[in-house]
């Protein structure tokens, strides 16, 4: 069953930022359809149930930014 998640990302301000975090989600596995808006400093993307706030928190990082909070959009 894939989760539906939004995030907030803070840091990002330009495209380039947005490609660096969506980079580093993408090898998150289970991740998938990943969307990010770096104006609103935001991503939406489904994941696996496997797939933790921790794994996230450490991509996001591992872009640059941080990872401040993680919403479910379906429950
Ligand atoms: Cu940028």
């Amino acid at each position: 069953m894939a989760k539906e998640l939004d995030l907030k990302i803070e840091g990002m301000t330009c495209n380039h930022c947005a490609q660096s975090v969506t980079k580093e989600l993408q090898k998150v596995a289970g991740a998938a359809d990943i969307q990010v808006d770096p104006k609103a400093g935001t991503a939406h993307l489904a994941t696996d149930e496997s797939v933790t706030e921790d794994q996230l928190a450490a991509a996001v990082s591992e872009a640059g930014y941080s990872l401040t909070s993680v919403t479910s959009s379906n429950g």
